[in-house]
C-alpha cells in the first residue's frame, strides 16, 4: 500500500500532456524512487494510477460537497465482496484522459495498452456476486448517485489457478503486497470492533439487558478506493477494511511482561483480513469467517452512523436519510448490530430500534442452494458475539408472536419461520434473520425471485407479500462493452451515436441494420478482431493455440455441478465420438473455451476440470479430427480475462439445471458482445429469451417446473437414460473405458458412478439428447454466415434492459428512495 506523499506536487489534476508528464516524473522519481528511463511497465502503471487519482480525489471533493448541499439520503452497499478487476483503464476512460496518458507514455517507450496489462486485478470475491457488486458501484457513481461500497480488504484475494497436467494447482494471490495506488487510507476513521466477553446477568442496564463485558477489541481501518462515474462528474468511494490489533489491548499485555503474548495477539487480530473465503460447495461453519463477517458489519455499521451525526443532530432521522443493502446474508449481522448499537449505546427504545433498522435494512437473496444457505451454530455466537445472539433470541420470540397472531396455534408454521433450527446442533438461519430485519427481499431474476416466494420460503411470502420483489441484473456497459470490445465500440458510435453508453436501450437502433450487408460485415469483422486477439492472449500467456476461423463455443464461469461444464464436455466427446467413431465429417470447425476455477475443497468440481483437460489432450491430438474439433481450458479466469474472452464468443453456454442459477450475469454480456446463447429456461436466460426473441437464442432442456416435478415424484432415474440411449451409453462408456484417463486408470470412475448411481442431482442425462440435438441446429445455421450474423446484431441491439444502470434505477425507486444529486 502507498501512502500518497504529503509534500507538493506539481500540480494537482493533469489536464495537459505537460502536467501529466510533470507528476509521471515526480512519482516515478520522488515517491517510487526509480530514475524514471529505468522504470519497469509495473512502476509506470502505479506512477500513472497516482497521478489519475488526484484528479478523482478532487472530485470526490466536489461530490460529497453536492450530496452534502443536496442533503441527500446515502446508500450503503454492505458486501463480502467485490470483483472490481483491474481500475487504470476503466478511470482513464471515464475521466476522458486516454488520449493524453498514450501521449505521454510514447516518451516511456511503451503503449497505453502495455501499461494497463501490468495492473493485478483486484480479485476480492468469488465470481457472480462479487462482480455485481463492482458493476453497480459504477452505475451508481454513472448515475450521479450517492451509494457506496463497504467491505473488506482482503491482503490474499481469490487464488490464483496453475493446471498441473490437467489438476488445478491453487497459490495464493497476494495482490496487496505490489504496490495499491488506488487505496487511499483514512486512519482517521479508524473504527473498534469488540468480540468475544459475556453477558453479566447479575447487572442491568437501562434497556432491561444485562451489559456485554470482558470484550477484546480488534481495529478497523479502512481503505477507500475511488469510484468514478462515466464522464467524471461524480467519484464516490468504496470503502474497505484492514484489521488491525487495538493498542490499548497490546499495551496491556506489555505492561504485563508478556511481550510474546502481546505478539500473537497482534498476528491473531490481523489474521481475520488475511484472506477472502473461497465459495465452497458447503458452509464451513468457520470462526474466522463469522469473524470477518462481523468485522465488516460493525465497521460500516459505525462509520455509517458517524456521517449521520456529522450532519445531522441525532439518530431519529436515520432511515430517512440512510439505506443499507445486504448482498446477500453474508453482513445479515447488521439486523443485530444496528439494534446493538441503537439500543445500548444511543439509548433507543426496541420499538423505535426495531422501526429504525427494518426501515434501513434491505436483503438480496444470489442463490437457493440449499448448501450455500448461510447457518451459524448457536455455540459459535454465543462465543464470539454473546450480544448479538441474545439480540437475536429476543428479535425472534416478537417474531414467533406475530406468526401466533397470524396462523395461531400452529406449532407447524413456528419451526419452519423460526430464527433457530433446531439440528443436532442448534443453528441462526442468517436468512431469516435478514428476511425479518428487512422491509425488502429480492432476488434477482424474474424467476429466481418467483421461486424465492413459492420455494425457498413461501411462509414469509405469505406473512410479508409486500416485502418481497424482483430487481433482475444488469452489468455496466462501460467496462464490458466499451471498454473490453473497443471495436465494437466504435462501430457502434460511428453508427448510432455515443448516447447508448449511458443509456443502454439506444441499442435498439442497431435492429434496423441487422440485414444491412455493409454493417454486418463490419459487425463481424469485429468480432474476427476480438478473436485473433484473444488468441494472440492465450498463445502468449498458456501456450494454447485457438483458431480464430472455428466457431468460438464458450463457457466460463465457477466450476460447479449444477452450472453444469460436465453436460458440455460430454457433449463434446459425443461429437468426437461421432468423428472417430461414426467417420462423420465436422462441417464447422469449432474450438470449445472453458475457464473458470473450482473451490479448492470441492473434489468432484476440481475432478471436471481434469476431465476437460484430458478430453483436450486426446481430442486435439488425434490426427483423425484433423483440427476440426479443439478443446482449450485457459487457466486463472478473472475479470481482466473475461474482459477479452467474452468479445470474442460466437457462442455462449448457459446450460445450469433449471431452476439453480438465480441469474447469471455472464449470459448478459455475452449477448451484449453479440454471442448466441445457448441455454436452459434458468436465471436472466428466460427474460433473454423474452428480449431477443425465440428466433435469436437456442433453449432447451427440462423447465424448471419439470423438474420440480420430477424431484418431487422421484420420477427420475439416470440409468434408464444410460440404458435407453446408444449415443448416451457410449459418452458414459468413454469416460471409464480408459480413453481420456491415460496413464492414470479409473480416474474418472466417480464421474460415471455420481452420474449412474449417485441420482445425477443436477439432471445432466436428463438434458443430454436435447443438447446434443440443439448443438446440431447450432452448427448448420453457423455456417449461414449472413444469418447468423443478424442474429448476433439482433441480440446486442436487443440488451438495453441489461444495464446495470436499469437495475440501480429500479432499485433506487423501490428499495432505496436514493436520488441524483
Ligand atoms: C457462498 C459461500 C460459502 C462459503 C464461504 C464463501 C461463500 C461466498 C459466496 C457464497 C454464495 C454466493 C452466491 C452467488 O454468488 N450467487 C450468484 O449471484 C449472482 C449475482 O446475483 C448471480 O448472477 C448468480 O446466478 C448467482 O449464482
Amino acid at each position: 500500500m502507498s501512502k500518497p506523499l504529503s509534500a507538493p506536487v506539481p500540480v494537482s489534476t493533469p489536464v495537459t500532456a505537460k502536467d501529466l508528464d510533470a507528476l509521471l516524473h515526480f512519482y516515478l522519481n520522488y515517491v517510487a524512487g526509480i530514475r524514471p528511463a529505468q522504470a519497469s511497465k509495473h512502476d509506470i502503471c502505479n506512477a500513472l494510477s497516482l497521478a489519475i487519482r488526484n484528479h478523482l480525489i478532487d472530485n470526490q471533493f466536489v461530490t460529497e460537497d453536492r450530496y452534502q448541499k443536496a442533503d441527500s439520503k446515502r446508500m450503503y452497499y454492505l458486501s463480502m465482496e467485490f470483483l472490481i478487476g483491474r481500475l487504470l483503464a476503466s478511470n482513464l476512460h471515464s475521466l476522458g484522459l486516454e488520449k493524453l496518458a498514450q501521449e505521454v507514455l510514447q516518451k516511456y517507450g511503451v503503449t497505453l495498452q502495455d501499461i494497463e496489462e501490468a495492473e493485478p486485478d483486484a480479485a476480492l470475491g468469488n465470481g457472480g456476486l462479487g462482480r455485481l457488486a463492482a458493476c453497480f458501484l459504477d452505475s451508481l457513481a454513472s448515475l450521479d448517485m450517492p451509494g457506496f461500497g463497504y467491505g473488506i480488504n482482503y491482503e490474499y484475494g481469490l487464488f490464483k489457478q496453475h493446471i498441473d497436467h490437467g489438476y488445478q494447482r491453487e497459490s495464493p494471490d497476494h495482490w496487496l503486497h505490489e504496490d495499491a495506488p488506488w487505496l487511499i487510507e483514512r486512519s482517521e476513521a479508524t473504527c473498534n470492533v469488540p468480540l468475544y466477553g459475556h453477558i453479566d446477568h447479575n447487572r442491568k442496564c437501562n434497556n432491561g439487558f444485562g451489559p456485554w463485558v470482558d470484550w477484546q477489541t480488534i481495529v478497523g481501518v479502512p481503505f477507500d478506493i475511488p469510484v468514478v462515474g462515466y464522464g467524471g462528474r461524480t467519484v464516490n468511494y468504496l470503502r474497505l477494511y484492514s484489521a488491525r490489533s487495538s493498542n490499548e489491548f497490546d499495551i496491556q499485555i506489555f505492561n504485563g511482561g508478556d511481550y510474546i503474548k502481546a505478539v500473537e495477539e497482534k498476528i491473531y487480530s490481523e489474521k481475520i483480513t488475511k484472506v477472502l473465503y473461497p465459495s465452497d460447495s458447503c458452509w464451513g461453519g468457520k470462526e474466522l469467517r463469522l469473524i470477518q463477517e462481523y468485522f465488516l458489519v460493525s465497521c460500516a455499521i459505525r462509520d455509517i452512523l458517524n456521517r449521520h451525526l456529522e450532519q445531522n443532530n441525532s439518530l431519529d432521522n436515520l432511515a430517512d436519510k440512510t439505506a443499507i443493502q445486504l448482498n446477500d446474508t453474508h453482513p445479515s449481522l447488521s439486523v443485530a448490530e444496528l439494534m446493538r448499537v441503537l439500543m445500548d449505546e444511543y439509548g433507543y427504545e426496541w420499538k423505535d430500534a426495531w422501526e429504525t433498522t427494518q426501515a434501513c435494512c434491505a436483503y438480496t437473496n444470489h442463490t437457493l442452494l440449499p448448501e450455500a444457505l448461510e447457518k451459524w451454530p448457536v455455540a459459535l455466537l454465543q462465543h464470539v458475539l454473546p450480544r448479538h445472539l441474545e439480540l437475536i433470541y429476543e428479535i425472534n420470540r416478537r417474531f414467533l408472536m406475530e406468526v401466533e397472531a397470524f396462523w395461531p396455534g400452529d406449532e407447524n408454521r413456528q419451526q419452519i419461520l423460526s430464527l433457530f433450527e433446531e439440528s443436532h446442533e442448534k443453528q441462526v438461519r442468517m436468512a431469516h434473520l435478514a428476511i425479518v430485519g428487512s422491509h425488502s427481499v429480492n432476488g434477482v431474476a424474474a424467476l429466481h425471485s418467483k421461486l424465492v416466494q413459492t420455494r425457498l420460503v413461501p411462509d414469509f411470502f405469505a406473512l410479508y407479500p409486500e416485502r418481497f420483489n424482483n430487481k433482475t441484473n444488469g452489468v455496466t456497459p462501460r467496462r464490458w462493452i466499451v471498454q473490453s470490445n473497443p471495436s465494437l465500440t466504435h462501430l457502434f458510435n460511428d453508427t448510432i451515436g455515443t448516447d447508448w453508453v449511458l443509456d443502454l436501450s439506444q441499442l435498439k437502433k442497431l435492429e434496423q441494420y441487422a440485414d444491412d450487408a455493409a454493417f454486418q460485415r463490419a459487425f463481424a469483422q469485429a468480432k474476427l478482431d476480438n478473436k485473433e486477439r484473444l488468441a494472440q492472449v492465450v498463445r502468449e500467456q498458456s501456450g494454447i493455440m485457438l483458431n480464430p476461423a472455428s466457431m468460438f463455443d464458450v463457457q466460463v464461469k465457477r466450476i460447479h455441478e449444477y452450472k453444469r461444464q460436465l453436460l458440455n464436455i460430454l457433449r463434446v466427446i459425443h461429437e468426437y465420438l461421432r468423428i472417430v467413431e461414426d467417420g462423420k465429417t465436422p462441417e464447422v470447425a469449432k474450438t470449445c473455451i472453458f475457464a473458470g476455477k473450482a473451490a479448492p475443497g470441492y473434489v468432484m468440481a476440481k475432478l471436471i476440470i481434469k476431465l476437460i483437460n484430458s478430453v483436450a489432450e486426446v481430442v486435439n491430438h488425434d490426427p483423425v479430427v484433423g483440427g476440426m474439433l479443439k478443446v482449450a481450458f485457459i487457466p486463472d479466469y478473472k475479470v481482466s480475462l473475461a474482459e477479452k474472452i467474452i468479445p470474442a464468443a460466437n457462442l455462449s453456454e448457459q446450460i445450469s439445471t433449471a431452476g439453480t442459477e438465480a441469474s447469471g450475469t455472464g449470459n448478459m454480456k455475452f449477448s451484449m458482445n453479440g454471442a448466441l446463447t445457448v441455454g436452459t429456461l434458468d436465471g436472466a436466460n428466460v427474460e433473454i429469451l423474452e428480449e431477443v426473441g425465440k428466433d435469436n437464442i437456442y433453449i432447451f432442456g427440462l423447465s424448471t417446473e419439470e423438474v420440480e416435478q420430477m424431484r418431487l415424484q422421484n420420477s427420475y432415474i439416470s440409468k434408464e437414460y444410460y440404458q435407453s440411449s446408444p449415443a448416451i451409453k457410449r459418452i458414459l462408456d468413454s469416460l471409464v473405458d480408459n480413453r481420456f484417463c491415460r496413464g492414470e486408470p479409473g480416474i474418472f470412475n466417480p464421474i460415471f458412478d455420481m452420474l449412474l448411481d449417485g441420482g445425477d442431482y443436477f439432471y445432466h442425462l436428463a438434458d443430454l439428447e436435447s443438447y446434443i440435438a440443439i448443438h446440431q441446429q447450432i452448427d448448420e445455421e453457423f455456417m449461414q454466415e449472413d444469418l447468423w450474423t443478424r442474429k448476433a446484431i439482433l441480440n446486442t441491439a436487443r440488451m438495453g434492459k441489461f444495464s446495470s444502470d436499469r437495475t440501480i434505477l429500479e432499485y433506487a425507486r423501490d428499495i432505496w428512495g436514493i436520488q441524483s444529486a
